[in-house]
């Protein structure tokens, strides 16, 4: 397993016994030195992140935006969008905000240039485990087909592992925020979430835990013991995971499925999760409680059913609160646009049902590094 997280601690401790956490880009910006050009409220851009103790920066709590990406496409624009929200978001947050980016092996060095332009922390953590570790040859084959991306979908799982943060809040690319997630920060809880109680069925006796939005209190036993469930634990096709009829529903063979599965009958006494509004945090305008809500209230927002922005489908025929977030996801692309440098083009320059124009053609094209470093 080629896991570096586990080796941040030491070296973290002992760089915050020498003084600050701060590098030298921060003390530049402090004395008007300016930035480097990416977004203005992310750490990274000036932070040496293994210098946080425990979570603690300059008596900031430092909080880490984590994606996952298993595979090149329009989800990079999805990323540089979030990421530019993010930093809008940030600007009037209690938290010091980090942004960190876990990619598969698959994807170039291209894309993490790009990524680190933004200010993102580049990690290659690899998979949590292969699928010959899964030792249910049914758990294994249906985790391999299963949910957004088999088996790299448990690579969110390593939001458990980024011990320097105080919170990691693990969002899909497919996402937006709008406000400052402040409240959700200092819970107790291990996993803060929202129910996918669309894809809830009347077989299970506890909802989804939906995939795009995890705020994580990270805790590496967690981890590993999330990991033993999948290497260890049968998910039946009938009776879902270790037969507790967890599980049932669409992705509940991975993430949407494992972590209630380990909150309700696996994890220790203490070790707790919460759903949160789903009308205000990745509100996906799926439900009448959710459609009702004006933007003004909306943290964050999830394009499923109000469909990709880069579908240029807008405005929504049906759904004007998709309509109010695909206009907010636009007006960050321009902002992602300006910290890459680029010049503004029109996403959807036909209009409705356009060929999206994506930010990043400009990007160096992943095929001339496949592999990286
Ligand atoms: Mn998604």
């Amino acid at each position: 397993m080629g896991w570096r997280a586990w080796s941040r601690r030491g070296g973290a401790i002992a760089s915050a016994s020498r003084g600050g956490c701060f590098g030298p880009q921060e003390e530049r910006a402090r004395h008007g030195g300016g930035g480097t050009g990416a977004l203005r409220h992310i750490a990274s851009a000036y932070l040496q992140s293994d210098q946080l103790l425990g979570g603690v920066c300059g008596g900031r709590k430092a909080v880490a935006f984590a994606i996952s990406l298993t595979r090149e496409g329009n989800h990079l624009d999805g990323a540089a969008v979030l990421a530019a929200s993010i930093d809008a978001a940030c600007e009037t947050s209690e938290f010091l905000c980090d942004l960190v980016a876990f990619l598969h092996d698959e994807i170039g060095l291209g894309t993490e240039n790009l990524l680190r332009r933004l200010g993102f922390r580049v990690m290659r953590p690899g998979l949590p485990l292969s699928l010959d570790e899964i030792e249910d040859p049914v758990t294994r084959g249906r985790i391999a087909k299963g949910g957004c991306c088999g088996l790299a979908e448990l690579m969110k799982l390593f939001a458990y592992t980024l011990t320097e943060y105080h919170r990691v809040v693990h969002l899909d690319t497919d996402t937006i925020v709008l406000q400052p997630l402040d409240a959700l920060l200092d819970a107790e809880e291990s996993l803060l979430y929202t129910a996918d109680i669309n894809m809830g069925s009347s077989y299970t006796p506890v909802m989804p835990v939906q995939g795009g939005f995890l705020v994580v209190r990270p805790d590496p036993e967690v981890f590993q013991d999330l990991v033993q469930i999948v290497k260890r634990t049968s998910f039946y096709p009938s009776k879902g995971w270790g037969g507790s009829m967890i599980g049932l529903f669409w992705g509940g063979v991975n993430v949407q499925g494992i972590l209630p599965y380990y909150y309700e009958r696996r994890a220790p006494a203490g070790v707790l999760y919460r759903s949160v509004d789903r009308s205000v945090y990745n509100n996906m305008v799926d439900r009448p409680s959710c459609q009702a809500v004006d933007i003004s209230q909306v943290r964050s927002a999830h394009f499923t059913n109000c469909q990709k922005p880069w579908e240029c489908l807008y405005p929504h025929p049906k759904q004007p609160l998709c309509s109010r977030l695909a206009e907010r996801w636009f007006e960050m692309r321009t902002l992602a646009e300006s910290a890459l440098e680029l010049p503004h083009k029109e996403a959807c320059p036909t209009g409705f049902r356009s060929e999206y124009t994506p930010i990043t053609l400009l990007a160096p094209k992943s095929s001339e590094e496949p592999h990286g470093p």
